[in-house]
């Protein structure tokens, strides 16, 4: 059995068609209803409307990324009550059409950093990198976020000073830009003001509360997801340890084991996500592929090269610090002892040859994710062959 292969839509206002995921080689679609104001109920109407629009384009809307879980259900405040209410009523409606799995995390305020969007590797196409003395430059003399110094070494902040002289207006703004596209909704400029506001809302409440609100999450939903027949998937933190202060709870193998265990069920699981966890070195993806195998309820194959000085930049899907063959060599292990195809997208790709001059959203650009697509592909049909 071969993985279900998906590309991620952004909806209508996609610069990539239905018809190019299409002909990328895609059997379904991965998308949201990105419309829909977080904390909202998903309409059967509304998720019909968007499912018809895959279907007549010849494929699935295999997976949800992402029911978006709202920043008062993360903090327990406000509105969480109604959210959670909200939330189930989601998992029914799109349960009722036929939907099978649900991705969504548990970040606060951001979604994913990184540093700059296009950085030029060596054969002039354009990835995503996060440089750390760039980001700590960020934190400290950008946002100047209040006690940010308390989290950084002496040596790292002179190093970040020195790096941060030598910016000039122009890289400072893109840093500070590209810092804030992972905040939802980034397409409107947040002021360090109103991103300081936020973080603020967080300082009571560390790792372990954060935790507890997730676990209060899923008692409240997974019954729920389980009675549709549901499989809910943690997307994991990105990158994936504490940054702006932040808490951070799905970083690590121990992480993943906490929220399985939390609330035991076929609809408690994971969006095994090898680039965000491959973005740190004491995850071992094959380690935790084994484990956690039973749930993983969805791939994102993407790769990761990071140094020793905490950067790392978007590798080709087949090079970086992860060992895709043995990944894809587990995935089809799992496969056939479950029984099942598991759905799977390259997750981002590389800006080359035509989209460079297209904007795409910043990883999402047609060609670098149909290559990764293909030479995922490619090698798992190698493997399944020699399989048989
Ligand atoms: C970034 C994506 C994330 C992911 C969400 C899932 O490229 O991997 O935006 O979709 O974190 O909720």
């Amino acid at each position: 059995m071969l993985m279900h292969p998906t590309m991620r839509w952004f909806g209508p206002n996609d610069p990539v068609s239905l018809a190019d995921i299409r002909q990328a080689g895609c059997k379904g679609v991965v998308t949201a209803l990105h419309q829909v104001p977080v904390g909202d109920v998903w309409t059967v109407d509304a998720i019909q409307q968007r499912k018809r629009l895959i279907e007549d384009a010849g494929m699935d809307w295999t997976v949800i990324e992402s029911l978006p879980v709202s920043e008062d259900i993360k903090k327990q405040n406000g509105n969480y009550p109604l959210h959670i209410e909200n939330y189930k009523q989601s998992l029914r409606n799109v349960a009722a059409c036929g939907l099978r799995v649900v991705t969504y995390n548990f970040m606060p305020i951001l979604d994913w950093m990184r540093t700059d969007v296009s950085y030029t590797m060596k054969d002039g196409s354009k990835a995503l990198y996060f440089e750390r003395l760039a980001f700590v430059a960020f934190d400290l003399f950008m946002l100047k976020r209040p006690g940010a110094e308390n989290d950084y070494g002496e040596a790292e902040i002179e190093n970040a000073r020195a790096r941060y002289d030598v910016m000039t207006e122009e890289d400072k703004k893109k840093v500070f830009n590209n810092a804030m596209l992972g905040l939802p909704g980034s397409e409107e400029p947040f002021t360090p003001e109103q991103i300081l506001a936020a973080l603020k809302t967080y300082d009571a409440i560390d790792s372990e509360k954060l935790k507890k609100h997730l676990f209060y999450f899923l008692q409240q939903v997974v019954t729920v997801a389980e009675a549709g027949g549901l499989k809910m998937a943690i997307h994991p933190d990105d990158p994936p340890y504490p940054v702006l202060g932040l808490p951070r709870i799905v970083s690590t193998a121990q992480d993943a084991a906490d929220i399985i265990n939390a609330v035991p069920s076929p609809a408690n699981g994971l969006c095994f996500c090898t680039g965000s966890f491959g973005a740190r070195s004491d995850n071992d993806l094959l380690k935790m592929l084994r484990r956690f195998g039973d749930q993983v309820h969805f791939l994102h194959l993407r790769n990761t090269k990071r140094d020793a000085a905490g950067n790392f930049y978007e590798a080709d899907h087949l090079a970086g610090d992860t060992d895709m063959y043995e990944v894809i060599k587990e995935v089809l292990l799992i496969q056939r002892r479950r029984n099942i195809s598991i759905p799977m997208r390259p997750d981002h790709g590389h800006q080359m040859l035509d989209d460079l001059d297209k904007k795409t959203y910043p990883g999402y650009s047609a060609i670098g994710r149909l290559k990764g697509l293909a030479e995922l592909r490619g090698v798992e049909y190698a493997i399944h062959k020699t399989m048989q």
